[in-house]
């Protein structure tokens, strides 16, 4: 890719967390660095290991299905120790190497934005997804006492983790917390339907027609619904809808077993039970 003139101003050095000038350049259009080099480490030995444990199968049977591999956790009997290997010990290096990539990917989105002189923004929200990731198969696990309560790692196998854990607790729908998870999912989406198609109204004009400004967009929704919340608070609203919707996933998995091990339509009997109705 074209080094465009004016980036020469950008590619600086400095601005790195650990290392200093260690790694502190480009490769074309990519930023390497320290974090960037972890990164690479730890996704091919993941990957590596993911492909390995598939080679040899698990349980007897060996696959290269893509749909069917399957790399499972350990049976919950080992409790919080390590596995051999083909008994859930491939499992439990993934997930560190996992662990370690998406972090590094955070860290290395620091390093980008702190040359660039932005904020933090991005790799913040990046962290509540690997939040929600690491509450399934690091926090949960931890809690309960088994790293067997980890999500196997399999396209249709972490489906089936996901309708058992559900129907463990009866109806997974009562959770007050995946409620709430489940409705940000869904204003989040409403957003951005709305925001998209609303910049791309008056930015992306027929030919021959105009490019609308900001102020338009903001008026279109003063006189649709009354309020534009404006264009700097639309991406303030975004980032809080998605964080949230998976601040409260992790929130509504950690809950179950550790706090509620009842079904979830039982926890509702306090409020049946209020004295109002
Ligand atoms: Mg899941 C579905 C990955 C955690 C519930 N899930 C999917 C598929 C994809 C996937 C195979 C489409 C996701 C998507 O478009 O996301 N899931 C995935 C990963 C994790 C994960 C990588 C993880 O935490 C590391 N899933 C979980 C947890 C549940 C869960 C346990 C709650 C979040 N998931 C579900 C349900 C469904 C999926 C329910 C589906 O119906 C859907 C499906 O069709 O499954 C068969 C949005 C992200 C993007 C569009 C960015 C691009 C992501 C790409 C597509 C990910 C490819 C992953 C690759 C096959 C994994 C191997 C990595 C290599 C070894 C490097
Ligand atoms: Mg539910 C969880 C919606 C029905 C049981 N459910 C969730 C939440 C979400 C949801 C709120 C998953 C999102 C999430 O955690 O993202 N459920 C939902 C909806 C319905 C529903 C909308 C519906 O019926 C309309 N759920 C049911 C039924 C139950 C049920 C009733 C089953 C019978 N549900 C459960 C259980 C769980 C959920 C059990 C959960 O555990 C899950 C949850 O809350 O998990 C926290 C968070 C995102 C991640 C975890 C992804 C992290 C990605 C990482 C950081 C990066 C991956 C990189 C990748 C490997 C790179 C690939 C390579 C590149 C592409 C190159
Ligand atoms: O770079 C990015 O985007 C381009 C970052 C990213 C993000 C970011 C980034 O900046 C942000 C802000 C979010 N995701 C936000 C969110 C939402 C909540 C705030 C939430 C809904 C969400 N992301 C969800 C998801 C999901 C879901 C729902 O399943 C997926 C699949 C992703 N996000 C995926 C991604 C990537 C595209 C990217 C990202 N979100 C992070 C890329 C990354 O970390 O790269 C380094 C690692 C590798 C290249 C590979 C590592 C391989 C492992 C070592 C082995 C694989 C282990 C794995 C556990 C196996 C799973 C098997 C499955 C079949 C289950």
């Amino acid at each position: 890719m074209a080094l465009l003139s004016f980036e020469r101003k950008y590619r600086v050095r400095g601005g790195t967390l650990v290392g200093g000038d260690l790694f502190d350049f480009w490769i074309g259009p990519l930023y390497v660095g320290f974090f960037g080099v972890v990164t690479v480490f730890f996704s091919v030995i993941g990957t590596a290991l993911i492909f390995y444990a598939a080679a040899l199968g698990h349980d007897g049977i060996q696959t290269w299905n893509p749909w069917l591999i399957n790399i499972a956790p350990p049976d919950l009997s080992y409790g919080l120790a390590f596995a051999p290997l083909k008994e859930g010990g491939f499992w439990q290096l993934i997930t560190f190497c996992a662990v370690m990539a998406f972090s590094s990917w955070a860290l290395r989105q620091v390093e980008i934005s702190r040359k660039l002189g932005m904020g933090l923004h991005v790799p913040a929200a990046f962290s509540i997804a690997i939040l929600a990731y690491v509450t399934l198969v690091v926090i949960r696990p931890l809690l309960l006492g088994a790293w067997g309560h980890g999500f196997p790692y399999g396209i249709f196998s972490h489906l089936d983790w996901v309708s058992n854990v559900g129907y463990q607790y009866l109806h997974f729908h009562y959770n007050p917390a995946h409620m709430i998870a489940v409705s940000f999912f869904f204003v989040n989406a409403i957003f951005l339907a709305f925001h998209g198609a609303l910049v791309l109204s008056s930015v992306n004009p027929q030919e021959g027609e105009e490019v609308r400004q900001p102020e338009h967009e903001d008026s279109f929704f003063r006189d649709f619904i009354g309020y534009s919340v404006g264009t700097l608070g639309i991406h303030r609203v975004g980032t809080l809808l998605a964080v949230n919707a998976a601040f409260w996933s992790a929130v509504c998995i950690v809950i179950s077993g550790p706090i509620w091990t009842e079904s979830w339509p039982e926890w509702w009997n306090w409020w049946l039970d209020l004295p109002v109705w």
